[in-house]
């Protein structure tokens, strides 16, 4: 069934409801002197390059390999579209390793056709913090497609992880894997539903008029929520604090120190946005909000050649209701034009999912994690970790 995955250390579907095995690494770490030191083979026409992501000239390659053959819906509809910008800002996290930005080229014409990267993150597995790679942007060229390639991409930057000496990674996709630590549900909030039914992402519901479906998902023109103001450098050490004992709650989270807030958090234009709620009489910050930038390509439409798509990302409400809270990312999210606000069931997001007019989309997200074993899946709202 699964060629590769069978050789690799994931937990197999054959165990599932094995509740002999212990949780945690499913290998040992090895000494660095047993990690080979060359590169895997890959077939005689193409060659590994390192990509220097700060180039302008590399980061355009990637983008354009990107924007031509990354992510689809089923229906071949839509193409995620992220930008320059925010891949500069995915890949460079504190502590990043250039050394895992992992190019494929054809060696006579050097035309880039694969890419696939990781970063480090310190994620918290129950009681445990582990340092990890994030693995993303896993892309083999659609005319380089079942030739086995990815296989030898994922080896390769395992191999580069092991060379930094860590040994377990996450990661996420749309398509089953052995085997999902948890499998979430992606929700679509119409902002411009005008758009999003003309471009064919969502349909006109039964009964409905255009006039009412626009009337259905109006929203305020200005933020209500007393305090609610953008996130600046500042409120980086409050933030931290805040989100740290927020995610403590979830059974997998990343553990964020304050570079990391200031690097995924900080307000970044075009790429993230993040709110909070400040008391207005003691400045204390008692909720926070954020979601990233990523447009999806819409593939062949007379009148339209992007979708302008929100994501939610962390949410934390002490004070203010996480209802209310997300009701005002969704209007700063209008006033800046996006068409839709997505969403994952995870974290506490079902809560606010029906209420604030989310629908259920058509994607499924599995999460994974490599070499490490958990007893049982986890349903989503044991999830504390939004990836790219
Ligand atoms: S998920 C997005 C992945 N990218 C896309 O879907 C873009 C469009 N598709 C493509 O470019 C986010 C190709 O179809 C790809 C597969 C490249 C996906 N993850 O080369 P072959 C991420 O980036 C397995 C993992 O012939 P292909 C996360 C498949 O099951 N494995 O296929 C990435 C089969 O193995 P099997 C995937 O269509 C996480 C084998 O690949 C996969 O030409 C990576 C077939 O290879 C996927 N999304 O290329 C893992 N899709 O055993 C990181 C297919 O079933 C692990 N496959 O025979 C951790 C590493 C670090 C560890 C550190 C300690
Ligand atoms: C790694 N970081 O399928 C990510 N998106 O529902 C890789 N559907 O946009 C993994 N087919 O449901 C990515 N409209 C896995 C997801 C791949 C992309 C994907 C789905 C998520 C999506 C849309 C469009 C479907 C078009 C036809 C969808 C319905 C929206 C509707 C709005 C109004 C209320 C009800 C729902």
């Amino acid at each position: 069934r699964h060629k590769f995955w069978e050789t690799q250390p994931v937990g197999q579907f054959k165990e599932i409801g094995d509740t002999s095995l212990p949780e945690g690494p499913i290998e040992p770490p090895k000494l660095l002197s047993e990690v080979k030191q060359e590169p895997y083979n890959l077939p005689n026409l193409y060659e590994w390059v390192t990509c220097d992501i700060d180039s302008e000239e590399m980061c355009a390659e990637i983008y354009i390999l990107l924007t031509n053959n990354y992510v689809e819906d089923d229906e071949n509809m839509f193409r995620f579209n992220y930008s320059k910008e925010f891949l500069r800002w995915a890949l460079r996290p504190p502590g990043y390793f250039k050394s895992w930005h992992i190019g494929v080229r054809v060696k006579s014409s050097k035309k880039l056709v694969a890419f696939i990267t990781g970063v480090p993150a310190r994620i918290r597995v129950r009681d445990n913090v582990v340092t990890m790679a994030e693995v993303n942007f896993l892309c083999v060229h659609k005319k380089l497609r079942s030739k086995r390639l990815a296989p030898v991409m994922i080896k390769e930057v395992t191999r580069r992880v092991h060379l930094e000496n860590i040994w377990q990674a996450a990661y996420t996709a749309g398509v089953v894997l052995p085997t999902p630590v948890s499998t979430c549900q992606y929700w679509h909030r119409s902002l411009n539903p005008k758009k999003l039914i003309d471009v064919g992402f969502s349909r006109l519901g039964a009964r409905m008029t255009m006039s009412r479906t626009i009337k259905l998902y109006k929203l305020p023109e200005s933020t209500v929520t007393p305090g609610f103001r953008k996130m600046e450098p500042h409120d980086v050490p409050a933030v931290t604090r805040l989100l740290r004992e927020y995610l403590s709650q979830f059974a997998i989270a990343p553990d964020f120190d304050e570079n990391e807030v200031e690097h995924w958090l900080l307000p970044k234009e075009n790429v993230v946005d993040s709110f909070l709620v400040a008391s207005p009489v003691t400045h204390e910050i008692t909720d926070f909000c954020s979601f990233y930038t990523l447009p999806s390509s819409i593939l062949g439409n007379q009148n339209y050649s992007t979708l302008k798509a929100a994501y939610s990302y962390y949410n934390v409400s002490t004070k203010t209701p996480l209802f209310q809270l997300v009701n005002d990312a969704l209007i700063v999210a209008k006033q800046k034009d996006f068409d839709v606000f997505n969403a994952l069931d995870l974290m506490q997001n079902e809560t606010f999912l029906k209420d604030l007019k989310f629908g259920p989309g058509y994607g499924k997200l599995h999460y994974y994690l490599y070499n490490y074993r958990l007893r049982h899946a986890l349903p989503p709202s044991e999830l504390g970790l939004v990836l790219l």
